[in-house]
């Protein structure tokens, strides 16, 4: 056979690598989609396989990239050639079977997490991890809450082995691509300096802690309150089994303990979607439909036939909610366990904007298929959730009359407890990773550093005292999923830039969270504009493209809840703030 000629030009190269990735990428999406809807040791074999020769062809063509020159082509090449080297949140070195070996790592310690069970203190029958987050969310029994908790953790200690030496692969191959290490990687996404980066995150930290701690101090009161001086201090960190979710980070579940007394009935959309039968399908329906009423296309046929929109009871899943677009065309899905609640209805949302956005960039060339940066990706569906207002709710038929007037409060607070509460969540888990990647934290010191951390920015303890046989950071999804989580973070800070900008532009009036962008086909042509361009511009251009802005920036975050904050001062008044 002859051998392939060389490639002359960087055009050349980037149409063959191209091509070659985007028939290794499908194939391994094809088998991770069988591998993460029917878990056995077959799929879980043939994806790992696929994943590794995405990994390996991966790694391959971004060293032999280093050696094709530039000059003459158009230049969009030479930011392709950037981007090849950050396409995939891992890399493997060239050691004979380290990609093998990385993938295996990678696919096992998802695995683990997705058959994680645990039976709970006099009962019979193991429960996952939708049924114990059930009981964090419901449940007042302080024992019952250690219970659920405490055993949802134990998964951690089967991940730590694994991922360790995770740690150590991915770094060595990030290394020889020339990143300090793999979370240095990750920070490159960025479209500037990691180190850059790191610092923007802070500043963003930075405008949104006060509003943090006001509602870290009035949920903490609350909690003292109810629980008592024995179990919450009123001016240490709060008990993370007490905020009604799994890892603290999003706080909604325990609204019932925390709303304003007296509260005028706000919406329970969980109980409207209940008592109306409303069925996962029909959910979904009802996302797809906002999306039309922006002036986008219908889902594909094909979503409705491949996606998984429950659990199947005869086999094992990974039930965490994800978007996917398996041929990088049209064959978009999404895979997750619906449950009848207003969570879920807008987690449907949330993935539905991974899925508009895939199919906006699909008509870009296969390296600039990607959202302009991954915040972006994260931000589109939570931006059209933010328009499920009492108001949205009646048009559509969902409520019979919007709530009185006064339980604005009350509805702000609910988002609060969702989006504010989850801010340094979002922080920690790679702040966490990055360390952890540079060696700054030690595989001794993993669960330690993790509540050190999770103290420091969330202002949490956990249950009891926690030590090195835990692994408590494995008991979070992303982390043996190998996914980066710094863009929910930006995510949330980006969904109300865009919710903002979006409410300029189409000239509603009235403060923030009263507007929905229901309907309006300005505001989905701003949305598609941005979309359209996937990853070709730097971030700063899509971003103004939709936004006019060029900076990330908390002013929508902190518009959006202004009204809250002068309430929560309020309420605070006497009340220790801070930890
Ligand atoms: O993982 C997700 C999405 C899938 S991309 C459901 N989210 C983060 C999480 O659940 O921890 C959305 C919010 C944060
Ligand atoms: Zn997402």
């Amino acid at each position: 056979m002859l051998a392939e000629p060389s490639s002359s030009s960087a055009t050349e190269f980037l149409a063959r690598t191209e091509e070659r990735l985007r028939v290794l990428a499908i194939e391994s999406q094809q088998a991770d989609w069988v591998y993460q809807t029917f878990i056995n040791s077959d799929t879980e074999s043939l994806a790992s396989h696929a994943f590794s020769r995405l990994l390996s062809a991966t790694a391959e063509l971004v060293k032999e990239s280093t050696r094709v020159p530039v000059t003459g082509g158009p230049p969009s090449d030479a930011r392709k050639l950037k981007l090849l080297r950050l396409t995939l949140p891992l890399i493997a070195s060239s050691a004979p079977g380290e990609s093998e070996e990385l993938s295996r790592l990678v696919t096992v310690m998802a695995g683990r997490f997705a058959k994680g069970r645990h039976v709970m203190r006099g009962e019979t029958e193991p429960l996952d991890l939708q049924g114990l987050s059930h009981v964090l969310e419901e449940s007042r029994d302080p024992s019952r809450l250690e219970d659920a908790w405490t055993g949802w953790h134990r998964v951690g200690r089967e991940i730590r082995p694994e991922f360790e030496k995770y740690v150590a692969l991915a770094n060595r191959g990030a290394r020889e691509l020339g990143f300090a290490d793999t979370g240095a990687m990750w920070r490159s996404k960025y479209d500037m300096d990691p180190d850059d980066f790191a610092k923007e995150t802070d500043r963003l930290w930075a405008d949104v802690r006060p509003l943090y701690e006001a509602l870290h101090a009035y949920v903490r009161r609350r909690l003292f309150e109810f629980y008592g001086p024995e179990r919450v201090e009123p001016n240490g960190p709060i008990p993370a089994h007490f905020l009604g979710n799994m890892w603290a980070q999003s706080w909604e579940g325990i609204f019932p303990l925390l709303a304003p007394v007296p509260s005028p009935p706000g919406v329970d959309l969980t109980k409207v979607l209940v008592a109306r039968k409303t069925t996962p399908v029909e959910m979904v329906r009802f996302a797809e439909r906002f999306f039309v009423s922006l002036g986008l296309e219908p889902l594909p046929a094909t979503f409705w036939e491949r996606s998984m929109l429950t659990r199947p009871r005869d086999r094992e899943v990974v039930c965490h909610a994800s978007a996917w677009d398996i041929d990088f065309e049209n064959d978009l899905r999404i895979k997750m366990c619906v449950e009848i609640t207003g969570d879920d209805f807008r987690t449907i949302h949330h993935e539905l904007g991974h899925n508009y956005y895939q199919r906006a960039y699909a008509r870009q060339p296969f390296l600039f298929q990607d959202s302009a940066h991954d915040g972006f990706h994260e931000a589109i569906g939570d931006t059209i959730a933010l328009s499920v207002t009492p108001e949205y709710l009646r048009q559509i038929g969902l409520l019979d009359r919007e709530p009185e007037t006064g339980a604005d409060m009350g509805l702000l607070l609910q988002r609060a407890l969702e989006k504010v509460a989850f801010l340094p969540f979002g922080l920690v888990v790679d702040r966490w990773r990055w360390d952890v990647f540079s060696g700054k934290i030690s595989p001794s010191e993993y669960n330690a550093s993790w509540w050190a951390m999770r103290r420091g920015y969330q202002g949490i303890k956990p249950p009891e005292p926690r030590g090195e046989l835990e692994f408590d950071p494995g008991a979070k999804y992303h982390v043996p999923s190998n996914v980066p989580y710094m863009r929910y973070f930006l995510a949330h800070i980006l969904q109300f830039q865009f919710h903002r900008a979006l409410t300029r532009a189409i000239g509603a009036p009235g403060p923030l969270h009263t507007v929905s962008i229901y309907d309006s086909k300005e505001a989905g042509r701003r949305l598609g504009k941005m979309m359209e361009m996937g990853s070709s511009q730097e971030w700063p251009d899509a971003l103004e493209a939709m936004t006019g802005e060029r900076r990330m920036s908390a002013e929508g975050l902190i518009e959006y809840f202004a009204p809250l904050k002068r309430w929560l001062d309020e309420q605070n008044r006497g009340v220790p703030v801070g930890w």
